[in-house]
């Protein structure tokens, strides 16, 4: 199996901190992990084809490869070398998408649906980067219920609420959806509507894009003090992931 690394930069992005652990963390709030079917799939929807359903395990297992990347929470905290395996979101476009677009179609945006109702909405040329994968195992085992059985995206130049966990629906489309989108929890889809908490179209770690209008240097210390406590709480037992 092939691995590559996610960047050749070095260090963490601006305004980031290393935790020693992975926690389980984003917009669910207390809520437990949704469950997860017995053979789970996927519903890929491609502009002008009929709607496709396919078993994650099949998705996979051809392209299985291999990624070590940091993993970065736009409340501040990084997990770093995480060993992700998956297929490339890019494989997977070359591979399912673009035999089914129409030769003329033009296409902007990628959707993710996790089972618990979360959602990320991605420019299509941050999802066709070379480090993005949609990742069923992680640190050498199955994806855990916590951090996003039974498939997960990874896109680790963008903030973590990008990676949509627990998928179940990858929606490519012709146009900026003008509904909002999902989240995993009714508080926090009322918080990410909210002036404080607006994601960011790219959300590009490297260049700090925390919020659509607020700069980001502002919300460092904010998003720290609102999010610690989370951060605390899904740490409480969890052991470190290494040293
Ligand atoms: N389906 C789903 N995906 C999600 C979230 C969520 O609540 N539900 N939270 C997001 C946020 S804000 C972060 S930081 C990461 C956290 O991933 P982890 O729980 O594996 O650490 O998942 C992202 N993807
Ligand atoms: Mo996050």
């Amino acid at each position: 199996m092939v691995t590559t690394r996610s960047t050749s930069r070095t260090g963490l992005p601006p305004g980031q901190r290393a935790l020693d652990r992975f926690p389980r963390f984003g917009t669910h709030l207390d809520r437990p992990p949704p469950t997860v079917p017995e053979s789970p799939v996927v519903r890929v929807s491609v502009p002008g084809a009929e709607d496709l359903t396919l078993p994650v395990e099949e998705l996979v297992e051809p392209h299985r490869r291999g990624l070590t990347a940091d993993f970065h929470c736009v409340s501040g905290w990084s997990a770093t070398g995480l060993a992700w395996e998956g297929i490339g979101f890019a494989t997977f476009y070359r591979e399912v998408v673009e035999p089914r677009l129409a030769g003329d179609a033009e296409v902007t945006h990628a959707l993710f649906t996790g089972l618990d109702g979360h959602q990320s909405l991605l420019l299509l040329e941050d999802a066709l980067a070379d480090d993005v994968l949609l990742a069923d195992r992680l640190d050498g085992a199955p994806l855990r219920d916590d951090h996003g059985a039974p498939l997960r995206l990874v896109s680790p130049q963008q903030y973590g609420y990008m990676s949509c966990k627990h998928l179940c629906a990858i929606e490519i489309l012709a146009s900026k959806p003008s509904e909002a989108l999902g989240a995993a929890h009714p508080v926090s889809r009322a918080g990410l509507r909210g002036p404080l908490v607006v994601r960011h179209p790219r959300a590009r770690v490297w260049h700090e894009e925390r919020h659509t209008f607020l700069p980001a240097r502002l919300l460092r210390p904010l998003y720290r003090f609102v999010y610690q406590r989370a951060i605390r709480h899904g740490l409480a037992g969890e052991p470190p992931r290494r040293g």
